[in-house]
């Protein structure tokens, strides 16, 4: 089957269809014992990311059981800190831990090996011979601006205040970082398109916490800038951009960037996100807060999502990743949902 076929990539050819394609962030994980299984019998997480056959597996797991209209490679967005020498670990229960790069002269100190993403890459080439043809396969990567919150604090953070003002005081050594992981990025993206990625999506999970002008020139710059390349190169692959929580910023985000799609999360009101969808394709954005907690009220607002914006070019997501305590049976009920 030829990519024609694949009802994700006929979302962003504007074809009218009659259910949404679909699919999950972080539709592979821990809420699947299948997940958990292949997991505990792997050293560390990023082991798991970097072993090409296992990482291909946990991969497909969710479309064996659901039938989702994608596969979205497992991997993490900080395998790109990671391969610049960040010192990126993963500890049990606490999130992701890396060593900070908080000045010019560490920022120096870092050298790109790109043969350290080769498994993410060989993972892609092993699941895209494996996934059926009518089934898109998604690469990513994080966002410039939410990659340089980790590796600037060396952990997670409610608000990344303190990376704001590392960024106030030193805008020459910020912006510097910035360009790195821009340009890192772009070939990361396009390693993964060559590997056959047929979408792509950049994950800016923390472009809520920034001014407009600060999201102007640590979001919306870079990306363009991304965007554009890829575009230069690959100009069929559609690129799906997320700047999650950027509020009434979403609509200069769409049109500044010129992604081809843009991923909402919950607090976008409906309203909202049908303005949207003038610009480019619209994808979100049920809550997975509610997917967790009820399975009633998850189809009820399901079918209010697809309502308002299914008529128009849409792809049905979450407005953030699947939490691990999401029971099985609310993710099965929704997808028999949206399959009709
Ligand atoms: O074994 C485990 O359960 C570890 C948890 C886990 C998983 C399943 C991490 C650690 N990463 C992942 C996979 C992952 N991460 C995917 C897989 C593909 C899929 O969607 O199925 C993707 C797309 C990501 C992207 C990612 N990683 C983001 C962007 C999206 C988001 O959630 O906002 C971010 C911010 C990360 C960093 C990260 N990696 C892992 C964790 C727990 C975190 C978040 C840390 C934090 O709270 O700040």
């Amino acid at each position: 089957m030829d990519s024609s076929s694949k009802a994700l990539l006929k979302a962003f050819r504007k074809e009218r269809q009659g259910n949404p394609p679909f699919w999950f962030m972080r539709q592979a994980g821990r809420y699947l014992p299948e997940y958990k299984q292949v997991r505990a019998s792997t050293g560390g997480f990023l082991d798991l990311c970097y072993t090409p056959h296992k990482a291909s597996e946990v991969t497909l797991q969710p479309l064996d059981r659901f039938d989702m209209s994608a596969a979205i490679i497992f991997s993490d967005i900080l395998v790109v800190p990671h391969a610049l020498g960040a010192g990126v670990r993963f500890a049990e229960g606490e999130g992701p831990i890396l060593v900070p790069v908080d000045n010019a002269e560490k920022l120096a100190a870092l050298q790109w090996n790109t043969h350290l993403l080769e498994p993410v890459y060989e993972a892609l080439r092993i699941t895209r011979n494996a996934l059926p043809g009518d089934k898109a396969l998604i690469g990513f990567a994080g966002a410039p601006w939410t990659l340089a919150c980790y590796m600037v604090q060396g952990k997670s953070d409610k608000d990344f205040a303190s990376v704001r003002a590392i960024a106030m005081k030193d805008p020459a050594f910020f912006i510097n970082l910035l360009n790195l992981l821009t340009r890192c990025v772009t070939q990361h993206l396009k390693a993964q398109i060559r590997a056959g990625a047929d979408v792509v999506q950049i994950f800016d999970s923390w472009s809520g916490v920034l001014s407009a002008e600060e999201f102007d020139a640590y979001v919306v710059q870079p990306t363009a800038a991304i965007v554009a390349s890829l575009k230069a190169e690959f100009p069929h692959v559609p690129v799906i951009g997320f700047p999650r929580l950027a509020g009434v910023k979403y609509w200069d985000y769409a049109v500044k960037t010129k992604v081809d799609g843009i991923s909402i999360d919950a607090s976008v009101p409906l309203e909202y996100a049908k303005q949207l969808q003038d610009v480019c394709v619209v994808q979100g954005n049920l809550d997975p807060v509610l997917l967790a907690e009820s399975k009633q009220a998850t189809l009820a607002q399901a079918k209010r999502i697809v309502n308002a914006l299914g008529d128009k070019s849409f792809v049905f997501n979450l407005g953030h990743g699947i939490l691990p305590h999401t029971p099985i049976e609310h993710v099965a009920a929704l997808c028999a949902f949206l399959k009709g």
